[in-house]
């Protein structure tokens, strides 16, 4: 999100930015300390994906991989902190949309675009912050995601 920051910090482009553009953007803004902005909307969106994986996946079992849901242009929970080691798994529950997942910040390869009821994981070995996004939807639908990874 440095190109955002740069964006808001350059006046001249400020005031070439309609009202309605920057309150999409603020909308889409990461927090201070790099982690995704829950705003009510996404909050929403996410209770729905909840209630969706529950629905497609009524017998899964807790095997200590973490599960990120994508749906609807959201990683939900957008925001995740676990431990070194662990593996999350982002499961897509949209009904059409395919996604992808894509540590860029951290030089690992984008993933394949994965389509409803397909996975992707990835294990975090080293602890650190990890911001990642959807390839396809990162800039138009700010779907963005963040990890934070403890020792
Ligand atoms: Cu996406």
């Amino acid at each position: 999100m440095q190109m955002l920051k740069s964006m808001w910090l350059n006046s001249d482009l400020m005031l070439a930015i309609p009202a309605a553009a920057i309150i999409t953007l603020a909308a889409q803004a990461v927090a201070a300390d790099g982690e995704v902005e829950v705003t009510p909307e996404r909050a929403k969106i996410c209770e729905a994906a909840d209630k969706r994986y529950a629905e497609l996946y009524p017998d899964a079992k807790d095997d200590g991989t973490v599960i990120v849901k994508l749906y609807k242009y959201n990683f939900c929970p957008p925001n995740l902190t676990v431990k070194a080691g662990t593996t999350v798994r982002w499961v897509n529950v949209d009904k059409r949309t395919s996604h992808s997942v894509w540590l860029k910040e951290s030089g690992v390869e984008e993933s394949e675009r994965f389509f409803p009821e397909e996975i992707w994981e990835y294990t975090f070995e080293s602890s650190g912050p990890y911001p990642y996004l959807c390839g396809p939807h990162w800039e138009k639908e700010g779907m963005i995601g963040f990890v934070t990874v403890e020792p």
